[in-house]
């Protein structure tokens, strides 16, 4: 199955909602003048009223015959909202790449590092991960499971004294020691955290300010993995995270198990932050770029 195909059917859920307002308003053979049956089903896959709107101003400048016509309507008008809004993982080569991942409990932030070092190993790069989720009973367990999976490097304790170490000590040591070592990419695990737990989101400020102590341009990225199913929540969450770390892009995943998927053009239209990668399933291969046009067009439907 190519990304291409397991992205559209992920989106299916999304799709087929707004391709039933889209043959509802066919239907009523008011040929882009009503526009009611589209904007309702924008607005239910959590579109958000503005974008929403403005899909249906585009859609009433324009002629459709069918039902085709008015998805590629819709789809090109979804796109263009979109154009500036991905920004695939990038990695240059050089001083060790540090990436904090960050966002609420079990939005997927594990098994997105693991997702996302399948990509990085496959270009030639060397990764190795901080088990900074201590909170968790089982946490560590899961990365090193991916890790051997993958053969990749976790760092789980103190190096040197062996003890429990606190995410931050954790941190710290693991830069270190993958600098030394000129690793490529080191991706730091954090525990999920409620936006609203003041301690653990004040932890997460604090893991950010300790890997600058050893490398002052880290965290070189901060990811928010966020949980598609979410929907417009989603934009609640980027700014409280915002509030204690500066989240340089977003990871969305399970859009697969979602009718809600549309979130993500209300939120690129209103958010600078742009889209690193989106997920549509659990297996290593279910994350790529955030391909706009393929979205779109899985979106409404297309394809
Ligand atoms: N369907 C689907 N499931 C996903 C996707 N991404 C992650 N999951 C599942 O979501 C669950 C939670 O994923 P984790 O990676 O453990 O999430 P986490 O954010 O690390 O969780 P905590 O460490 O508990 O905060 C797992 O069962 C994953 O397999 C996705 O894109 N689609
Ligand atoms: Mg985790």
């Amino acid at each position: 199955m190519t990304w291409l195909s397991r992205l559209k059917s992920g989106l299916r859920k999304s799709s087929q909602l707004i391709e039933n307002g889209l043959r509802g308003a066919f239907s009523n053979g008011d040929c882009g003048v009503s526009v009611d049956d589209v904007f309702e089903s924008l607005i239910l896959s959590d579109m958000g009223v503005e974008a929403s709107e403005e899909i249906c101003r585009d859609i009433k400048k324009q002629k459709f015959e069918n039902v085709e016509q008015l998805q590629r309507i819709v789809s090109t008008s979804i796109e263009q909202r979109l154009l500036h809004a991905s920004h695939p993982l990038d990695v240059p080569r050089g001083n060790t790449h540090v990436i904090l991942m960050a966002g609420v409990n079990g939005s997927g932030k594990t098994t997105s590092i693991a997702k996302l070092t399948k990509q990085c190993l496959d270009k030639g790069l060397t990764v190795e991960w901080a088990a900074c989720d201590t909170f968790r009973a089982g946490a560590v367990e899961q990365l090193c499971d991916w890790g051997e999976r993958l053969g990749v490097n976790v760092y789980t304790t103190y190096v040197g004294q062996g003890a429990k170490a606190s995410p931050s000590a954790l941190a710290y040591s693991a830069v270190e020691h993958a600098k030394e070592k000129g690793t490529n990419v080191l991706f730091v695990d954090t525990a999920g955290r409620l936006q609203n737990n003041v301690p653990l989101m004040q932890e997460l400020g604090k893991i950010a300010a300790t890997l600058k102590k050893v490398e002052p341009d880290a965290p070189h990225q901060t990811l928010l993995v966020i949980d598609g199913t979410v929907g417009q929540n989603a934009f609640v969450q980027l700014e409280l995270f915002k509030k204690v770390v500066h989240i340089t892009g977003l990871v969305v995943t399970k859009l697969d198990g979602t009718s809600k998927a549309g979130f993500l053009v209300g939120m690129c239209s209103k958010s600078q932050t742009p889209v690193v990668a989106v997920g549509v399933g659990e297996q290593i291969e279910d994350m790529n770029a955030f391909d706009v046009h393929a979205f779109a067009e899985g979106l409404v439907g297309l394809g």
